[in-house]
């Protein structure tokens, strides 16, 4: 899951109702509104369909025009102030939404327009460089404070019963989606003595929990309201600070998808452009409005930026590739005859007998060895899959 982050008056309920806003092509995916602030959002990736000239029959996901729409959950985190990480506003809400987050977007009004708290401010007024920094920082802080609960009785625990520190800490930090090879990557960066935690100054740990968290939270930057004429000077100052920046104008995204649902124009979620379908239904205003759009946004940037951070969220923080499991090597099907039924998301390194479990925990216990559907060669259980793998799967056991 992928948590939409920044601190008030940004965009990020714009961006998220935008990026939840299902295409009219497809049916709204059966669990579409989980909570008032948390839904489906699709990602977007090339379908293998075409290459393997097949007509494909999605089942978990959408394929339009040889795009295969693939659904993710996305969540509108609360806004966040300074000392959030102190229980201030809506601080404890805002971290318990970071908690199970695996990935971050962090929506920034690069046209600084919103002060340090999200209060409206002349245009160019607020440095956006400055509420990264800050969101950085909270977030750290927050980490801080639950690692430091308890550090004493752990460093005693890890020095004289000689318990290991990763270990204890995985514990420790289950619920926050921190994994174990988080908390090696964190002690190999500081280069920190895990069997001396005593040791550790407040700095240490500030530093380690820092290191933990760009590990375990990885983060990219939507800079926000590109549409404004001062946000074009801060997007470089943002790109400085060596996150990846997606240039963003979630409002366009928005009036864009409302168009598309009406019929109005025809407009895919990560298109360059736009085609009017329907010119005698819009009115002046809605004309001359969507051209803004087309001349402040997707000319200069090449698209609203929505769909392109969601999609970076997953394939470059996260890693992720997309396998499609069949289980008809040859006509690329599943048991009802439907042709490249499913596309998995998976974490880059995944193997296929891990993906195997992923479909079905049965067809990964009978798993004997998965095929490539396009070379038919067989692929043994480490076999590494790769991004647009067309995998078979034979198992022991036949499900039924
Ligand atoms: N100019 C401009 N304004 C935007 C954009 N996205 C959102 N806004 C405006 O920013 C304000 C705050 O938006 P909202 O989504 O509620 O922000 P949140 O508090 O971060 O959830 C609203 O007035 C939006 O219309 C954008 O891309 N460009
Ligand atoms: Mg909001």
């Amino acid at each position: 899951m992928v948590g939409i982050v920044g601190k008030p008056n940004v965009g990020k309920t714009t961006f998220f109702v935008a990026a939840t806003l299902a295409p009219a092509e497809i049916a709204p995916y059966p669990f579409t509104t989980i909570k008032p602030n948390r839904g489906v959002a699709y990602l977007r990736v090339k379908c293998v369909c075409r290459e393997l000239g097949v007509q494909d029959n999605p089942v978990n996901s959408a394929c339009i025009n040889g795009n295969r729409l693939i659904p993710v959950e996305l969540i509108d985190c609360a806004g966040l102030v300074p000392d959030a990480w102190r229980g201030r506003g809506l601080g404890n809400r805002f971290l318990d939404e970071v908690r199970k987050a695996d990935a971050l977007i962090h929506v920034v009004d690069a046209s600084g327009s919103t002060d340090i708290e999200g209060r409206p401010c002349r245009p160019g007024e607020h440095d956006p460089v400055e509420d990264v920094r800050f969101l950085e920082r909270e977030i750290t802080m927050w980490m801080v404070q639950i690692i430091k609960r308890d550090w004493r009785k752990l460093s005693r625990r890890v020095e004289l019963l000689g318990e290991k520190l990763v270990g204890a800490l995985e514990k420790r930090l289950s619920g926050l989606a921190v994994k174990r090879h988080h908390i090696v990557e964190a002690l190999r960066r500081t280069g920190l003595d895990p069997n001396r935690p005593s040791s550790w100054s407040d700095e240490d740990l500030y530093s380690f929990t820092d290191e933990l968290r760009k590990a375990s939270k990885p983060m990219l930057i939507a800079a926000n309201k590109m549409d404004m004429p001062t946000a074009e000077e801060n997007l470089g100052r943002l790109r400085e600070t060596g996150y990846l920046v997606v240039p963003c104008c979630a409002e366009a995204e928005l009036a864009l998808r409302r168009a598309a649902e009406k019929g109005l124009i025809r407009y895919l979620p990560g298109d360059p452009d736009f085609e009017v379908l329907e010119p005698s239904k819009l009115g002046p205003e809605q004309e001359r409005a969507l051209e803004v759009i087309r001349e402040r946004v997707l000319a200069r940037y090449g698209s609203t930026g929505v769909q392109e951070a969601i999609n970076s969220a997953y394939f470059d923080l996260l890693g992720a590739i997309t396998v499609y499991p069949v289980e008809d090597p040859e006509r690329l099907c599943d048991h009802q005859g439907r042709v490249l039924p499913d596309a998995y998301v998976v974490p880059g390194g995944t193997t296929a007998r891990e993906l195997a479990y992923m479909i079905h925990t049965e067809l990964g216990e009978t798993f004997i060895y998965a095929i490539d559907a396009r070379t038919k060669r067989r692929l043994g259980e480490d076999y590494v899959l790769k991004d647009g793998d067309v995998i078979s799967i034979v198992s022991a056991k036949k499900r039924g």
